[in-house]
């Protein structure tokens, strides 16, 4: 018998146990030997029950990701499944880690599933563009209802091993030897304890379903899913349970699978998946790492706060500094603000709210933060008062303490520099709100220590972010390239294109809001006062915080808020500014389409990109991607900027960039050669440097 799959008699009961490292995917070297071995143990009458586990940190996490896209190896996991259920003994899964997908799938083709109480029940399988296609879609209503199956699935989160209990979906959760525990349990089921039904004849969850009320809810997941297919098969899978004979909804469940794991969007999220794990994989990450106990945060602000938070919530007692009390208290209170909102949403009990209030340590004393293993300041964006505050940090810090700065765009070699320790020096740049945006961008100056950066994507990692080391540019990976997508904005409103126009172009195309949106939900001063201090001007942005319109905050921006309303209305106003802005330089107005709109922003966007990679900046073009899906709202379905590059055809972009660079002579529009270069080859690695 393969490796993979062993199987042992425990006084009558046969376990199966599959070790297929690190996560026990249903690869085809398990599929194989698993239908051979329950094959054999339907027909053994030395067993009187089959037990099915996983060796190593977790049950069976999926079907093995690496194998969609290429022809399927019999056999499939449906049929195991089937064979599952054509046994006449008990059959229990013992669940342990995480039930993910194809895992969980073969879980229900289970009389029974037992877990362990730490134990992760899901059908993810939505965050990669598909819908399960094991039969997730027709068993999981049957156990646990219909709307809490739809919410699972269309969700993709998974339930602790308690709500599946409290749901249905296990039989029996244990503390202590999860093995010994199931194979007792399979041994009373088979003594005739209870009754064991396979799941695809339980139909009376189903019965119960209000049919009206679920498609109600389907319709609101439908209007979220902002053209992604995934989430609307799910929807359809999981009806399809309720109205048609398990047959059937097995059989349109899988024409529904295989449509989307053929599809660019599941393509795209795939890729996104190993992106994420191929990101993290930073140089040094096999280091010493070093102990990070204690973080300071300088800095109490919106920024600042969030950072404290993201740290708090992961477990890290912070120092928070701040020049003067006044400062300090409004930082704390806002935390506890924060806090108090997610207790008011049910989102966090009164009592954790409490423990991680009693994390926080608040100061305006730079002599407290001598005990931190991590500093970061989140102070003013300005090159001065950074030095300043490194020049504290440096006569305080203890040795090997890591000293960090969330700058957005300055020169970390310069910060690191200034310091008497640049080996010890690094960017941490988290995006807004800190505490709930997933990217951060590790930056990384010329002189730091690998092991104080592999220490910091390892401690990204246990605060739940997800993080990308990048180089040192104005910018850095990030708003270098938002710099590029946005140059052409306010030309493209003189030329003829009114600001919603801009906007339903980029939703359209799967963003969650478009620039102008998202200029106005920030706040217009901000850009305006960077643009001040760096001596730099934009035509119409300016004159509308001339006019204290700076977006929602103040009801006035790009749009028009009606009394305290989030909802964008188009604004005469703004209109006919710019309108008059255009006859004042002479630019002709005319009719823009969104095939242009998406040529002069995210081809520009896609070439930024590629002279990321060619300096360096990036190390990977999937890194870049995850920069932007997790930092910036980069639709999901079309992988990232690089990557849609590819599904675009990358010889289009080219030769849209030469054309605009032609008729207006911008540089934006000058194709980098590395884009040159992957419009032939079609790979980004080939690119070189
Ligand atoms: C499915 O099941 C379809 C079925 O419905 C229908 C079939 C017909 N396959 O995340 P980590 C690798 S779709 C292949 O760092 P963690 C991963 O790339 C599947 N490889 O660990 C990494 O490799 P490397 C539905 C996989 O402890 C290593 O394992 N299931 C798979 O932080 C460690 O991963 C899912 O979507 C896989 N399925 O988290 C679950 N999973 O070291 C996907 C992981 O070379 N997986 N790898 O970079 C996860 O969510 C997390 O990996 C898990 C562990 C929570 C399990």
């Amino acid at each position: 018998m393969s490796s993979s799959v062993s199987v042992a008699n425990e006084n009558g009961v046969a376990v199966v146990t599959i070790d297929n490292p690190p996560v026990n995917a249903l690869s085809f070297h398990v599929r194989k030997p698993l239908h051979e071995a329950l094959a054999a143990l339907r027909d053994d009458p030395s067993a009187r029950a089959i037990v099915i586990a996983c060796a190593g940190r977790t049950f069976i996490a999926g079907a093995d990701i690496t194998e969609f896209g290429k022809p399927v190896e019999q056999p499939e996991l449906r049929a195991i499944i089937s064979l599952l259920e054509t046994i006449s003994k008990p059959t229990v899964a013992a669940i342990h880690g995480t039930a993910l997908g194809g895992g969980l799938e073969l879980a229900l083709g289970c009389h029974f599933r037992v877990a362990d109480q730490a134990a992760k029940l899901g059908l993810p399988e939505v965050k990669l563009g598909l819908l399960p296609g094991g039969g997730g879609t027709a068993r999981l209503p049957r156990l646990v209802g219909a709307a809490k199956a739809l919410g699972m699935i269309v969700s993709g989160t998974p339930i602790s091993a308690g709500e599946a209990k409290a749901a249905g979906l296990v039989d029996a959760v244990f503390d202590g030897n999860l093995l010994a525990e199931a194979v007792r349990f399979a041994s009373e089921m088979a003594a005739g304890a209870g009754p064991f039904v396979p799941v695809r004849d339980r139909n009376n969850r189903l019965a119960e379903c209000d049919l009206a009320a679920f498609d109600a809810k389907a319709a609101e997941l439908a209007r979220k899913a902002r053209g992604l297919e995934a989430p609307l098969a799910c929807a359809e899978a999981v009806r399809n349970a309720i109205t048609l004979p398990i047959d059937e909804a097995l059989a349109a469940e899988r024409q529904l699978f295989l449509k989307l794991v053929a599809g660019d969007q599941s393509r795209s999220q795939r890729y996104l998946f190993f992106a994420e794990r191929e990101a993290a994989k930073v140089p040094g990450k096999d280091l010493q790492k070093r102990k990070i106990a204690q973080v300071g945060i300088i800095g109490a602000g919106t920024m600042g706060g969030g950072i404290a938070m993201a740290f708090v919530n992961g477990g890290f007692p912070v120092t928070l500094l701040e020049t003067s009390g006044e400062a300090l208290d409004r930082g704390l209170a806002m935390i506890e603000k924060n806090y108090s909102v997610s207790v008011s949403r049910g989102s966090l009990s009164e009592e954790v709210k409490e423990q991680r209030l009693g994390l926080f340590k608040g100061s305006t004393d730079y002599a407290d933060l001598a005990d931190c293993d991590l500093i970061i300041e989140a102070v003013f964006e300005d090159m001065a008062v950074k030095k300043e505050v490194f020049g504290r940090l440096d006569a305080v810090a203890k040795p090997g303490a890591i000293l960090a700065t969330n700058t957005s765009y300055l020169d970390v070699n310069e910060i690191a520099a200034s310091t008497s320790r640049p080996r010890d020096v690094l960017g941490m740049h988290f995006f807004s709100p800190a505490n709930v945006m997933k990217l951060l961008e590790i930056v990384r100056p010329d002189k730091t220590a690998p092991d104080a950066l592999a220490t910091v994507a390892d401690l990204a990692r246990r605060i739940g972010k997800v993080a990308v080391v990048v180089g040192v540019c104005h910018g850095f990976v990030g708003n270098r390239m938002l710099s590029a997508r946005g140059a052409e904005s306010e030309f493209l409103l003189l030329e003829g294109a009114a600001p919603s126009q801009v906007d339903n172009a980029f939703t359209d195309f799967g963003w969650p809001m478009g620039p102008f949106q998202m200029g106005d939900l920030a706040g217009l001063d901000i850009g305006w006062r960077n643009r001040k201090a760096r001596g730099q001007t934009a035509v119409i942005a300016d004159m509308l915080c001339e006019q204290e319109r700076f977006g929602q905050k103040t009801g006035r921006g790009w749009y028009r808020y009606e009394s305290g309303s989030r909802q964008p209305a188009a604004d005469p106003e703004v209109e006919a500014l710019i309108r008059d802005k255009a006859v004042e330089r002479g630019v002709a107005r005319r009719e823009i389409g969104a095939d242009e709109i998406i040529e002069r922003t995210l081809y520009p966007l896609v070439n930024e990109g590629a002279k990321i990679l060619e300096e360096g900046i990036a190390a990977r073009a999937s890194d870049i991607d995850v920069v932007w899906v997790n930092g910036y709202g980069f639709p999901i379905g079309k992988g990232g900027p690089m990557f849609w590059a590819g599904l675009e055809w990358a010889a289009k972009i080219v030769e849209r960039l030469e054309h605009w660079h032609e008729r207006t002579g911008r540089a934006i529009f000058e194709p980098a050669p590395v884009l040159r270069r992957f419009a032939e080859t079609g790979s980004w690695e080939s690119v070189g440097r």
